[in-house]
């Protein structure tokens, strides 16, 4: 029976009272991760408090600035981040001893393993480089937001609220078994009907439409807001990348809204979507969770690789080689992602004409990607390398990324992915590409352009220690898997027989713990980073002898970004002008600028998501229906009232914008020999070398 008030909610489904129910090891390691929720709410509410910080943090919640939305999508990926760096060394830990059975149960094990998957694709992944992109592309095409702001806003808001559900499936209730993908049967409600499958399902529900009004918004920000002169030819490769994950977005993330909506139906009202009986086909899920989930891997990907095309003509100073060669692979990659959705399951039994055909798609990609690598390598071929932090996180993608893209060509054949299928090896392959691809791209990035958010760098000490242990942690951990699978060790299993996996189970378990330090020295960078910001500041704002747009504008970029709006008459607009000595030269005349003022817009629609979830999820319909019609009421409301702007007067643009120019033009700058020390206050001096 259902309580009208409480829905399935009852006193035994919060996990510390089953805790001191029925005492036992899991419920208490569960537990520990999920007192950590309320302690961490009320130290985070005290410390608030204390530093009497309300208004700073509303001003943030309720900003449509792009450069704020982009960094709480960061912190907000910082922490989901922790958690799955947790789960996953657990469950490497796990396994390292869990010949005849380890120390958490199966079904531990599963919710540890979804919840992994779930989180890191969707939750940590996506929201790094959505928020990367929302920094960074606006500033990239010389514009002074996204094309709309308030919607932005409204997509973060969903964002979190699927964050929210995750989280609190770890204190009230229980999360899915199913894996990252939840196919039925298994998570239908015959063999599931628990609260798990529904908090998979709402929670990714809710976060893909922001996902998706989030790929709409950037592809006609990119299509609609460029400089004027920035024809497409001209635009950065970071930006060329987003827009293909946005297209990517727009097309792939409905998929998997379809297979979320059709898959509550049969959870909640009886359909027989994916049933096996009654007309019902779970091939059908599969064939649209994969319509999404391939594109979803070059969505990954392709930011990092714009990354990758930023960091190496900068700390080469060399010009990117190949510009056009890398615009068209990054288009034949978004193309050719959508019709290879069925490698994902050669083994369900389709003919092997239909395996084949997949099998040589999925290897075309190998193709554009190689022209990229080549490119890169072409690109610093030569250049004045600078051994920073993003250059090492670039090396280490080189090494590892290529032997994870390789792998993939392996599985990509289907006579030898029915040997593979299921087994480590595959673990190995897609951490091999996640880690060194889009991990290494998005730390990179955060590390290159964190001084123009923010008005400071981080420490290159910290930074390259953090980057080392990545890429040490790395191969303990997840080279060891290749062999493990070859020798038949599947993935998701919670305990095996046979001793022989032991050593390398080891090894891998321990990288495991090395990785849980890697996360810690990300910690310190930040913190240590944050209490030298006097001297890492670099106000001037060019901190790395940049190209590109974003680079010339103050560190950190004012609200407005520009001045003026930049003019562009080529590829690397920025370095044209310093060359020439026009780049600080002063501007005749302001103009005033008018920006969107602040709204609680998205924030209402984010606690107001988390509300239809948390009902929908324990069957309170109350909440569930009061929260949606809200969510009715506030978007007519919004709709209707009119738009407030704030205008900045000319003069006070001015001021600042005459003042940053004179300072820059009096400095002496610092060559790049310095360029890590605190001489760098964000002017590029000329080198002695001179660039290519
Ligand atoms: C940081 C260190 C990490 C460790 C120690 C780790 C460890 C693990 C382990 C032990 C599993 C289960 C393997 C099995 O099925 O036998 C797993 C699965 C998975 N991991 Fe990670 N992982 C890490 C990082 C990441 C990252 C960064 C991502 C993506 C952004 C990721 C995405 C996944 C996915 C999608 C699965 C599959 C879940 C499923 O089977 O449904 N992992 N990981
Ligand atoms: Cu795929």
């Amino acid at each position: 029976m259902v309580d009208p008030l409480f829905g399935k909610l009852s006193w035994d489904s919060i996990i510390l009272v089953q805790e001191i129910e029925n005492p036992n090891l899991n419920l208490l390691i569960t537990s520990g991760a999920a007192v950590m929720i309320p302690v961490g709410g009320v130290l985070l509410i005290a410390l608030l408090w204390w530093l009497n910080w309300w208004k700073p943090l509303l001003g943030w919640l309720t900003s449509v600035d792009h450069k704020k939305i982009g960094a709480m999508y960061i912190i907000f990926a910082v922490v989901m981040l922790f958690r799955g760096v947790v789960e996953g060394t657990l469950m490497r830990v796990h396994q390292a001893t869990a010949l005849n059975g380890g120390f958490l149960s199966s079904d531990h094990f599963n919710q540890l393993f979804t919840t992994h998957g779930t989180n890191m694709i969707f939750f940590v992944a996506m929201p790094f480089l959505i928020g990367l992109i929302n920094i960074v592309v606006p500033l990239q095409i010389g514009a002074r937001d996204v094309a709309f702001p308030r919607l932005n806003q409204i997509s973060l808001g969903l964002t979190g609220a699927g964050g929210f559900l995750i989280t609190i499936s770890l204190l009230i209730g229980e999360f899915a078994t199913g894996g990252w993908t939840g196919y039925p049967s298994y998570n239908g409600k015959l063999i599931n009907p628990g609260v798990g499958p529904d908090y998979w399902l709402i929670s990714l529900g809710i976060s893909g439409i922001g996902s998706t009004l989030t790929g709409v918004n950037f592809a006609v920000t990119i299509y609609k807001m460029r400089a004027k002169g920035m024809t497409f030819m001209r635009m950065p490769l970071f930006t060329w990348t987003a827009l293909c994950t946005s297209i990517l977005l727009i097309f792939a993330m409905p998929p998997l809204t379809a297979c979320c909506v059709m898959l509550g139906l049969d959870r909640y009202l009886d359909f027989h979507f994916f049933t096996n009986d009654m007309g019902g086909n779970l091939m059908n899920f599969i064939n649209l969770f994969w319509m999404f989930g391939h594109p979803e891997v070059y969505i990954l990907i392709l930011p990092a690789f714009g990354v990758m095309s930023e960091i190496s003509p900068t700390f080469s100073a060399k010009r990117l080689y190949g510009y056009t060669g890398l615009v068209a692979a990054t288009m034949c990659i978004a193309v050719v992602s959508f019709m290879v959705w069925l490698h994902h399951f050669f083994t369900m039994g389709q003919s092997a004409t239909v395996n084949a055909a997949f099998g040589i798609a999925t290897l075309l990609i190998g193709i554009p990607t190689g022209v990229k690598v080549y490119d890169w390598l072409a690109t610093l071929w030569g250049g004045r390398i600078r051994f920073t932090t993003p250059m090492i996180y670039l090396i280490g993608f080189f090494f590892l990324f290529v032997i994870g893209g390789l792998s993939g060509v392996i599985l990509a054949n289907p006579t030898l992915d029915y040997q593979l299928h299921n087994s480590l090896f595959l673990v190995a392959h897609f951490h091999n590409v996640i880690i060194p691809g889009v991990l290494f791209g998005i730390l990179a990035g955060i590390h290159y352009w964190f001084p123009k958010v923010f008005g400071f760098r981080l420490m290159e000490s910290y930074g390259k220690i953090t980057a080392v242990c990545w890429i040490i942690g790395f191969c303990l951990t997840f080279l060891p898997l290749y062999p493990l699978g070859m020798m038949g060790m599947t993935r998701r299993t919670v305990d095996y027989s046979d001793p022989a996996y032991v050593p390398l189970m080891m090894v891998s378990g321990a990288g495991a713990l090395f990785l849980s330090l890697a996360f810690t020295f990300i910690v310190i960078l930040f913190w240590r980073s944050i209490v030298n910001r006097k001297k890492l500041a670099i106000p001037m704002g060019d901190p790395w002898d940049g190209r590109t747009l974003e680079w010339w504008t103050p560190s950190p970029a004012p609200d407005w970004n520009f001045a003026i709006l930049p003019e562009v008459h080529s590829r690397d607009p920025f370095t044209e002008a310093k060359k020439d000595g026009t780049a600080y030269q002063p501007i005749e005349k302001y103009e005033d600028i008018e920006l969107p003022s602040t709204t609680y817009y998205g924030l209402i629609i984010g606690v107001l998501g988390c509300g239809l979830g948390f009902g929908l999820v324990w069957y309170i319909w109350w909440m569930a229906l009061a929260s949606f019609l809200g969510c009715v009421v506030t978007a007519m409301v919004y709709g209707f009232l009119p738009k407030k702007e704030i205008v900045i007067p000319a003069e006070e643009v001015r001021k600042v914008d005459e003042a940053w120019r004179a300072e820059a033009r009096e400095s002496q700058g610092v060559t790049r020999d310095d360029e890590s020390t605190e001489a760098n206050k964000g002017l590029a001096r000329p080198d002695a070398l001179p660039a290519v």
